[in-house]
């Protein structure tokens, strides 16, 4: 729909949208609550679709494939105008997303994505994960300079496409760097628990005195860490360097503290991008790019994690 100049133009270009959304009735099938992000997540597209009238169905899958395919399936018998997905794993979407398709009902990623031929969904709206790995190992790589840092890393949940690029952009962020050396990996399941007892398994392992560094692909298993370090009686952002990706409020509330070290923002929003995309091809046949990407910003001990945390803190995490 192309926007007129003037208000009351404006204001009929605007009206059918509105109207229109009113009317959408949306499933949306979320992985879980295993992360801040993800309940933040939650909150933003509860809030996204309520401001715009939207009907959302939403299904909670405890972080199982197999109930993400039953509530899609459901989706489809109640006749929804689309589906809004936040697949758990990459694979295994195929038949379901193709049953969607037959419905013509369109289908939308939201913050990872699926290894099934794009024609299945409308987009993704995700950030570049690829990217957030390697501002991750390259931040690292700079704060350690040329002393040697055996690093242990928590990858997020096994066969998820953040797991899979988060792992693939750290380890190109630190390639060249022969000081620096990933010596344990191992999944943490994007939960705060996993992160500790893995940790815990890292220390017992390794040593503590032997680890320079952890990574983690999110900041909840990051969280989970330091508790471990902690009781393992070392210093949590000086015996062991931390950076992690989400910038949830108690990430920047450890590096304000000096227990974590660095990082990497991803916006719970992914819905505002994905019902914005969905209301114009459901309105007039806007075909949106098959990847709508979100920001990612690095944060460190250099910003007002304090002031951030304050900001962030009732935002739904
Ligand atoms: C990444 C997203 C991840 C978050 C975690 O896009 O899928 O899932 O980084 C969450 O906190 O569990």
């Amino acid at each position: 729909m192309k926007l007129k100049t003037t208000l009351l133009a404006g204001a009929i270009a605007f009206a059918p949208l509105t109207a229109f959304a009113a009317d959408l009735t949306i499933g949306f099938s979320q992985i879980g609550s295993e992360s801040g992000w993800r309940a933040a997540e939650t909150t933003v597209t509860k809030q996204e679709a309520e401001r715009r009238g939207i009907d959302l169905k939403f299904a909670d899958a405890q972080q199982k494939q197999e109930n993400q395919i039953k509530a899609i399936r459901s989706f489809i018998a109640q006749g929804v105008d689309a589906i809004l997905l936040a697949p758990v794993v990459a694979t295994g979407w195929d038949e379901v997303l193709e049953e969607a398709q037959d419905a013509e009902i369109p289908v939308v990623l939201l913050d990872r994505t699926v290894d099934a031929p794009d024609d299945l969904y409308l987009t993704a709206v995700t950030s570049d994960l690829v990217h957030e790995g390697k501002v991750a190992g390259e931040w690292l790589a700079g704060a350690v300079g040329d002393d040697k840092c055996r690093i242990v890393e928590l990858q997020g949940t096994t066969g998820s496409s953040p797991a899979i690029d988060r792992k693939t952009g750290f380890e190109q962020g630190i390639a060249g760097n022969d000081n620096l050396e990933i010596v344990r990996s191992q999944t943490g399941d994007f939960t705060r628990s996993q992160g500790k007892v893995v940790m815990e398994s890292f220390l017992k392992a390794e040593g503590g005195e032997n680890i320079c560094a952890l990574y983690a692909h999110n900041d909840d298993m990051a969280v989970g860490a330091i508790q471990a370090i902690k009781e393992a009686g070392l210093k949590p952002g000086e015996d062991i360097k931390i950076v992690a990706i989400d910038a949830v409020p108690d990430a920047h509330l450890a590096i304000a503290n000096g227990e974590m070290n660095a990082t990497i923002e991803l916006t719970p929003n992914m819905a505002g991008p994905a019902l914005d995309a969905l209301e114009a091809y459901l309105a007039n046949g806007t075909v949106p790019p098959k990847w709508i990407q979100t920001e990612s910003r690095l944060f460190t001990s250099a910003d007002d994690n304090q002031a951030i945390y304050e900001q962030k803190k009732d935002l739904g995490y």
